[in-house]
Parts: structure tokens; C-alpha cells; sequence
């Protein structure tokens, strides 16, 4: 391991497709994300990502109840919905691993319904996967369906809670960033709100009226996200959620310490 350490870094699926219309991707978003990923991977950080489902997940899960477990009644449509979101996601996956492949970087794909059981931070699974030694081989996973031991037999684990676990329990991870799709960070209302102001340090007392839109947001949208932010941020001194369509926000937080963004403090 090298002494620059580890940067965990999760594509929001609001930021990487479109999350109001099933099976929507920006390219564009991913491509740009990916070449400032290459540029970390040039300087020498080791990377871990993790992406979110957006519209790959988020629509048939909600329309299927997926992430309720089964249900008797609609059983048939259940099973086959999780073996579509799971096609799907690795599908999305697929599109991110090329992307990165295109400008000269490996990535290995380690889909959560293969290796994960359970739901929320306590799921199971082995996080060795994730300890590369170099950075010659990107590990990457993302928000799945998975099986559950219990009655329910299968939920849905979010990748925020992968980034918790990741963060963690991998070592020298230096920084934990959450890129969102179309804000500058963590805001004290609603994006949509014209009073919405950028929240620089945020900390677990903080009061944000999210919008989480739980039609569409099966797993726990900005609210899941903050509370392992803030867990995470008792062990990481650097956890922060940025605009990830500003890319140079990106490198100017890892070369300087700080940008334009939200700082979590535990
Ligand atoms: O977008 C959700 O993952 P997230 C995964 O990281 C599915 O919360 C399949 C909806």
C-alpha cells in the first residue's frame, strides 16, 4: 500500500442516469467521472467505487415491493423483477467498467447479489475483494438485490451502506466522497427550493429539510446517506459529498483538503 491511501468513491445514481425514467444513462456524466478517476489512479491513490441503481434499480424495485421481501401474492413477478434489477445493475456496471477501460484503467466488477446476504450495514459478506494492494485493478460494486436468511428472502442493499462497511473496514482509506447528480453538496432545503443554500460542515444535529422522493427511492436517498456519512466520519477524517459533475472540485478537495462541497463531521 501506498502512502497517498485509499479514496472511496460512490456515483450517485441520481448522477449517472436519469432516475425518473427506467434504464436511462448519462454517459457523458460517467465518462467525466471516470477521467478524473484516472487522474486520481495517474497520482497514485488506490480506489474503491462503489455506484448507486438510480433508474436500473430503483423503478421496478418500488414497483415490485422488492424491498419489502416476498410476497405470496405477486411472488412470480417478484422473482423474476430481481433477476431483471439484477441483470440490469450489472448491465450499469458494465457501461462504468467500459467507460474506464476506454481511457486505460482495469475494473473488476463484484456484483453484492454474488457475495452479500442481508440488508443495512450488518450484511454479510467477505470485504477482502476490496484490498488490493496496488492500484492496477479497480475494485467496483453497487446497490443490489440480495438474498436474505430470514422469511423475507431477498431486500435490497444499498450501496451507501457498502460505502460504510468499505470505509470502515478496508485500510488506510483516506477519503469517503459521495458525488450527487445535480447539487453542490448537502442543501438546507430542497434543491427545487429557491431558499436551498449549500451546508459546508454538516453534522449529525444539523436539521436538513431533504426531499427524500420516496415514489421513486426504494433504499434511503440523502437521509441513508447522511447517517453513514456521519458514521463513517468517526473513523475517516474526510468525508464529503460533492457535485460530481464538477470534476475539478474533486481534485482540488484530494490535493488541498477542501472545495466547494459538504464536509460530514461525525
Ligand atoms: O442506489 C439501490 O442502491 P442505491 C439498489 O445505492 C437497488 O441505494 C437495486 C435499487
Amino acid at each position: 500500500m501506498n502512502s497517498k491511501g485509499r479514496i472511496v468513491i460512490k456515483l450517485g445514481g441520481g448522477l449517472i442516469t436519469n432516475k425518473n425514467l427506467s434504464k436511462t444513462i448519462n454517459k457523458e456524466a460517467i465518462k467525466n467521472v471516470c477521467n478524473t478517476i484516472k487522474q486520481l489512479n495517474d497520482e497514485g491513490y488506490v480506489l474503491i467505487i462503489v455506484h448507486g441503481a438510480g433508474s436500473y434499480g430503483h423503478i421496478l424495485s418500488k414497483k415490485m415491493d422488492i424491498a419489502n421481501g416476498i410476497n405470496n401474492e405477486i411472488q412470480e413477478q417478484q422473482i423474476n423483477a430481481v433477476q431483471q434489477i439484477r441483470s440490469n445493475m450489472i448491465e450499469l456496471n458494465n457501461e462504468v467498467i467500459k467507460s474506464l477501460k476506454k481511457i486505460g484503467l482495469v475494473a473488476i466488477g463484484h456484483p453484492p447479489s454474488k457475495w452479500a446476504k442481508g440488508i443495512g450495514k450488518d450484511f454479510t459478506g467477505n470485504l477482502d475483494i476490496f484490498e488490493t494492494i496496488n492500484n492496477d485493478k479497480i475494485p467496483i460494486c453497487f446497490g443490489d438485490v440480495v438474498d436474505r436468511d430470514d422469511s423475507n428472502k431477498f431486500g435490497i442493499l444499498s450501496g451507501d451502506d457498502l460505502m460504510y462497511r468499505i470505509s470502515m473496514e478496508i485500510p488506510n482509506v483516506n477519503f469517503t466522497i459521495f458525488l450527487l447528480g445535480d447539487v453542490d453538496g448537502v442543501l438546507t432545503n430542497p434543491p427545487n427550493n429557491v431558499n436551498a443554500k449549500l451546508i459546508k460542515n454538516y453534522s449529525k444535529n444539523d436539521i436538513t429539510n431533504t426531499s427524500h422522493s420516496s415514489d421513486i427511492d426504494v433504499t434511503g436517498g440523502i437521509d441513508l446517506k447522511l447517517l453513514r456519512a456521519v458514521e463513517i466520519s468517526k473513523k475517516i477524517e474526510n468525508v464529503w459529498f460533492l457535485n460530481g459533475n464538477r470534476s475539478e472540485r474533486i481534485m482540488q478537495l484530494i490535493h488541498t483538503g477542501t472545495t466547494i462541497g459538504t464536509k460530514i463531521l461525525p
